[in-house]
C-alpha cells in the first residue's frame, strides 16, 4: 500500500493538508483528488503545493475508531465551556487548557496557523522541536468498508454536508489517542467557516462539539495533551504519531447527549 500526502502554503503559511492509504491502482486518483483539494481551498490559493508518494513497508496497524459523541452547543460561549469541562474531566490543570486555548485563539504561530499540532505536558510546556511546523499526525486513514459506515450514521443523523471534515478528524483524533502518553486531544479547524471542532481522549471518545470559534475565523489548531516525557521519550511520541502507519477498519458508531455527565 502507499502513502499519499499533499500540502499547500503560501508565504509559508499553512493553507492546508490531507493524506490517504492506498492501493497501487487508486494512486493517479488520489493525487489528483488531493490536488484539485488544494488549489480550491477556502483559505485561499497556495503559491507552494507539495504532494508525496511512499510506499508503506512497515506493518500497519488497525484500529477500531473512536465512538462520537455529539454535543449540540447554542453559541461559542457554551461550546468553549464544554470544551474546557470536557478536558478538565481527564485531570488536565486548568492553566494548561487556558493557555492551549489562548494559543488556538491568537493563532499559534504568531497570529497563523500551524501546519501540525501543539505538543503540551502536564506543566504546560510545549514540546514540539519546531514551533511553526508543529507536530503533524501522519500515514493514517479510514478503510472503504469503515468509511462507508461512518457515512450511513452521519447520514441519519443529518450531517452528510461535514463526511469529509469528520472522516479526517476522526482519523487523526484516532492515531493520537492510540499513542502512550496522550491524554487528550483540542482541535478547531483553521479553515474560516468551519466552527466545529472536538476534544478527543481513549476515555471519551470523539466528543464533537459545535461552536468553538466564530465564522470567518482562519485561526484554529490543535493541541495534544501528553503526560510530562523526558526527551527520548518525547522523540518516540513523536515518531509514532508521524510516522507509524494506522488503518482505521471499524467505525465505532455515534452517541447522542445533551446531558454530558461530567463528574461533576
Ligand atoms: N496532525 C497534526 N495537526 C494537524 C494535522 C495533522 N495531520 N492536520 C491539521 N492539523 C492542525 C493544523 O494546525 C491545522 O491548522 C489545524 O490542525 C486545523 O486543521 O465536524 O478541519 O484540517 O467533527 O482545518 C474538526 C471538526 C475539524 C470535525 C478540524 O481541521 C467535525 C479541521 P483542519
Ligand atoms: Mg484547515
Amino acid at each position: 500500500m502507499y502513502s499519499v500526502r499533499m500540502r499547500a502554503a503560501r508565504d509559508n503559511i499553512h493553507i492546508s493538508g490531507a493524506e490517504q492509504i492506498v492501493d497501487e491502482k487508486d494512486i493517479r486518483i488520489t493525487m489528483q483528488s488531493l490536488i484539485e483539494r488544494a488549489l480550491s481551498h477556502e483559505r485561499g490559493k497556495p503559491d507552494f503545493l507539495s504532494i508525496l508518494l511512499e510506499e508503506i513497508k512497515t506493518p500497519i496497524k488497525y484500529l477500531i475508531s473512536l465512538p462520537i459523541t455529539l454535543l449540540n452547543t447554542e453559541n461559542v460561549d457554551d461550546g468553549k465551556k464544554v470544551a474546557k469541562r470536557v478536558l478538565a474531566y481527564h485531570g488536565i490543570p486548568d492553566f494548561c487548557i487556558q493557555k492551549a486555548f489562548t494559543l488556538l485563539e491568537k493563532g499559534p504561530s504568531n497570529g497563523e496557523s500551524m501546519r501540525g499540532a501543539i505538543l503540551m505536558d502536564m506543566g504546560g510546556k510545549r514540546l514540539e522541536p519546531d514551533k511553526h511546523r508543529g507536530i503533524r499526525a501522519s500515514r493514517m486513514d479510514i478503510t472503504k468498508e469503515a468509511f462507508e459506515e461512518l457515512e450511513r450514521l452521519l447520514a441519519a443523523k443529518g450531517l452528510s454536508k461535514y463526511y469529509t471534515h469528520i472522516k479526517e478528524a476522526l482519523v487523526i483524533a484516532t492515531k493520537v489517542a492510540s499513542v502512550k502518553g496522550s491524554i487528550a486531544e483540542l482541535c478547531w479547524s483553521d479553515d474560516p467557516f468551519y466552527t466545529t471542532g472536538y476534544v478527543a481522549s481513549k476515555k471519551l471518545g470523539y466528543v464533537r462539539i459545535q461552536h468553538l470559534k466564530y465564522e470567518g475565523d482562519s485561526r484554529g489548531g490543535r493541541v495534544f495533551f501528553v503526560e510530562n516525557m523526558g526527551i527520548d521519550n518525547t522523540e518516540d511520541y513523536i515518531d509514532e504519531i508521524e510516522k507509524t502507519p494506522v488503518l482505521i477498519n471499524k467505525f465505532a458508531g455515534i452517541r447522542e447527549t445533551f446531558n454530558f455527565a461530567m463528574g461533576e
